[in-house]
């Protein structure tokens, strides 16, 4: 056993399993917290040291998440299963945090999706998972990430990074740039119209890529919607945008040959089927209306967080490479500027979809 191993050992042994833990490894493709599957000779866990640079308040972030997952198993909904500390505690508080879930058995979780059906099927878990959420107390949650889909705001942390260029890094990504400040007139509709009113505020996960939902092994239908940290406050745009940005692309996330990267309507389809056929009885027209744009918004928004994080110096996203918050960011605006010449198209699959 690596010394690595033997502090995960320790650390995992403060905590409610049963059994005798076997074995220690690092599991999945998380960007925030570091994740660990943990096994005991009886069952499997999963074990987080919990991003306290993104999460400063764990007490808050654990208190959103029990109070959302109690609320879901309420209603007979399958949720993450917080695993208590010895002394009771949802997290372990020493100079680093942890937290331990049930391992979810006889699931998967995709980096692409696989297909078309899948996707749907996606589609309509975040938007039945949206239907649970309209019917939690919004009062009981903590704002964790502040003006965490605010895209001015997004867009001006960026300007700020450019202008600081700590690595000398701006002189490497210059066509992006020119991209991200050429379109900075867009960025504000969906928070302005939270502001005025004209999309409503509801509670939303506001994290919604496929690899936070765990499919079912055999039929790959949705079992569970993880990664519940970012429960906040929200638009339902949100949260379809950002299943679209990284379901809806023929190619990874990372994929460094941006001649894979397409945008496909197919996939916008299927996706749009399955979540517009959850929320069509609640979903507003003007939010109907905004689906295309939202999808767009989410994805070069998150290309500029990419791009703020590489001139930064890759302390946000975990990077396996110096140049992987760049090659993303590239994913990202090749994915946006398709969809921006797909509006219409992308219009008419969602009055489809809410029709059916
Ligand atoms: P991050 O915040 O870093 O994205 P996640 O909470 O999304 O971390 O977890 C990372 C990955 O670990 C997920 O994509 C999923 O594959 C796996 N995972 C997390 N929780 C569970 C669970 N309870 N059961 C099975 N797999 C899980
Ligand atoms: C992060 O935690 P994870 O890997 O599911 C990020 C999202 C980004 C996503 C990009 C708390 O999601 O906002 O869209 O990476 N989560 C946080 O892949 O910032
Ligand atoms: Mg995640």
């Amino acid at each position: 056993m690596t010394e690595c191993t033997k502090t995960y050992k320790a650390v995992a042994e403060r905590f409610c399993l049963d059994g005798e833990i076997t074995d220690i490894r690092p599991y999945g493709e998380g960007h925030i917290n570091l994740t660990l599957l943990v096994t005991t000779d009886k069952k499997r866990y999963i074990m987080q040291k919990m991003n306290t640079r993104v999460f400063p308040d764990p007490d808050a972030l654990m208190n959103n998440i029990c109070g959302v997952t109690e609320h879901l198993r309420a209603r007979g909904v399958e949720t993450l299963e917080v695993i208590p500390t010895k002394e009771g505690a949802p997290y372990l508080n020493g100079d680093e945090k942890y937290r331990t879930y049930a391992f979810i058995e006889n699931t998967v979780t995709y980096q692409q999706v696989p297909d078309k059906q899948t996707f749907e099927n996606s589609g309509k878990a975040f938007g039945e998972f949206q239907n649970y959420l309209a019917e939690f107390d919004a009062s009981r949650l903590s704002e964790i990430i502040p003006r965490f889909h605010d895209t001015p705001k997004r867009f001006n942390d960026f300007c700020a990074a450019l202008e600081a260029d700590k690595f000398d890094r701006a002189k490497l990504c210059r066509e992006e740039t020119q991209f991200i400040l050429s379109h900075k007139d867009t960025y504000g509709k969906i928070i302005d119209g939270l502001k005025d009113g004209s999309i409503p505020l509801r509670v939303t996960h506001n994290d919604t890529k496929l690899n936070n939902i765990l499919m079912d092994a055999k039929t790959n239908r949705a079992r569970a919607v993880i990664d519940l940290d970012t429960i906040m406050p929200g638009s339902m745009l949100y949260d379809f945008g950002d299943s679209i940005r990284f379901g809806a692309s023929t190619a990874p996330e990372d994929e460094k040959d941006l001649s894979k990267v397409h945008f496909s309507l197919e996939l916008f389809a299927a996706y749009a089927n399955g979540f517009c056929g959850a929320v069509k009885d609640s979903i507003t027209k003007r939010e109907a209306e905004l689906l295309p744009y939202s999808a767009y918004l989410m994805t070069i928004e998150c290309g500029m967080r990419f791009l703020t994080d590489y001139l930064d110096g890759n302390v946000y996203f975990a990077t396996k490479y110096e140049e992987h918050n760049l090659v993303r960011c590239r994913t990202q605006l090749s994915l946006a500027k398709q969809m921006e010449e797909h509006f219409g198209d992308m219009s008419k699959l969602v009055e489809t979809a809410l029709a059916k």
